[in-house]
């Protein structure tokens, strides 16, 4: 099983910043894209939503502008969700857009919208898919309490040629495929009680080896995720809800990474949710994550007539005015070997060391290990000239006490012939 173009996984790192964009009829229910599992309703039930699908207001050039906009370097699309329903004309069902009001492919012209912006374009592949009528009725189907675990006259090889069929068809239709986000393998599923779920789904059961083999083939240049259940066969890490990990490290090997989180705790539109992170919030996530060499994949959830709700754009317009200033010290950045003071974070690029401070107010930082190595120190917002108060223990002393943000990130160049350039 061949691994991915190495320039690839090198553009990814760079990236560092991405949309993920959650998006199908369930935004018509504004509650969240497992509504058809979370209230149990039947395809019966579920259809109303497909009847009346019909994103009159989408314009995926708004979406690609605002991710632009905020900094970001790619997008990741949800193709097909859990619930089966196909945003592209598939050939292999008509349980996709065909059969809505809307009638027309969502997926190329997303696509187009975004590589017209210079952005990365990859896409979300549900393996799940409670509408196939050959997907098993296990614990995380919405039938199960209905109907039992229905293995019978079920066969989930069938539905992996299903799986197969779609992603040959995407990246065909719409190569080039620049990722190729599986989500989710369950295999190993315990609920809170530690009891194994019935029926959970792994590798076998999507014949993922297959799987990868057919992307390597048809989008050498893709990357994919981990969640194919095959162990040393993913480019990149995707641990779920983001945690301040570390630079992760698999078997003594730092891999690449991936956190992706949500602008409100919901991924799919949920009209009323409330629990908003702040932009200071999702701007420390983004350093934190840079900071320990990982991506962060933030998502939106566009409503069912095809926007993005006023408070997502505004949060990306917030997180732009940022990263207008601060760009430098996210894209291409990463980990550094040098340890930062108490609530602050170092992206380094090269020989630019990045001070991101989390706290303040301060006065006088110490910088341990910098001393002798720090040749000056300037403010990213204004470039002003940040006093360098001691040679013993570079340490710097802000010019101003940072309420915000934006003067909160001090660019160090470095001169010491052991810092990588
Ligand atoms: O069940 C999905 C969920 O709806 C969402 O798509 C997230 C995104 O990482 N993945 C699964 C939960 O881990």
């Amino acid at each position: 099983m061949t691994a991915a173009d190495p320039a690839r996984l090198d553009e990814f790192r760079r990236q560092r910043f991405g949309m993920f964009i959650h998006w199908g009829v369930y935004a018509l229910a504004a509650r969240h894209e497992w509504v058809r599992n979370r209230e149990r309703l039947s395809r019966d039930q579920y259809q109303p939503y497909l009847d009346r699908f019909d994103p009159d207001l989408f314009d995926p050039a708004v979406w690609a502008r605002a991710a632009r906009d905020a900094g970001m370097t790619y997008m990741v699309l949800t193709t097909k969700h859990h619930d089966g329903f196909c945003l592209w004309d598939s050939e292999l069902t008509d349980y996709s857009v065909r059969s809505t009001p809307w009638g027309k492919d969502l997926v190329g012209p997303t696509a187009d919208a975004f590589r017209r912006e210079g952005l990365g374009v990859g896409f979300y592949h549900s393996l799940l898919d409670w509408q196939q009528p050959d997907f098993p009725i296990d614990g995380l189907h919405p039938d199960f309490e209905r109907d039992g675990v229905d293995q019978h006259g079920r066969d989930v090889a069938h539905y992996a040629q299903y799986l197969h069929g779609q992603v040959e068809e995407l990246l065909t239709k719409y190569a080039p495929v620049d990722t190729m986000w599986f989500d989710f393998s369950y295999r190993n599923w315990r609920d809170a009680q530690g009891r194994p779920l019935v029926g959970g789904k792994g590798a076998a059961d999507w014949r993922s080896d297959d799987l990868i083999s057919l992307v390597r083939r048809l989008a050498p240049q893709a990357l994919i995720n981990d969640r194919l259940d095959v162990d040393g066969s993913a480019d990149f890490v995707t641990p779920e809800q983001y945690q301040p990990v570390a630079p992760v490290v698999i078997d003594g090997v730092p891999v690449t990474w991936e956190a992706c989180q949500t602008l409100n705790g919901s991924w799919g539109y949920d009209r009323d949710n409330l629990d908003w992170k702040s932009p200071e919030l999702l701007i420390k996530l983004l350093v934190d994550t840079v900071s320990k060499d990982g991506n962060l994949l933030l998502n939106v959830g566009p409503n069912g007539r095809g926007e993005l709700e006023p408070r997502a754009l505004d949060t990306l317009a917030e997180i732009g005015r940022w990263m207008r200033l601060h760009a430098r010290s996210i894209h291409g950045a990463g980990a550094s070997a040098f340890a930062p003071p108490r609530d602050c974070r170092y992206t380094q690029r090269g020989d630019r060391l990045y001070l991101h401070v989390f706290s303040w107010p301060f006065r006088h930082l110490h910088l341990p290990g910098l001393a002798g190595k720090v040749r000056y120190a300037q403010l990213l917002n204004d470039a002003s000239e940040v006093r360098r108060v001691s040679h013993d223990e570079g340490a710097v002393t802000h010019p101003a006490l940072g309420t915000t943000p934006d003067d909160l990130t001090i660019e160090l160049p470095i001169q010491h012939p052991d810092v990588a350039v």
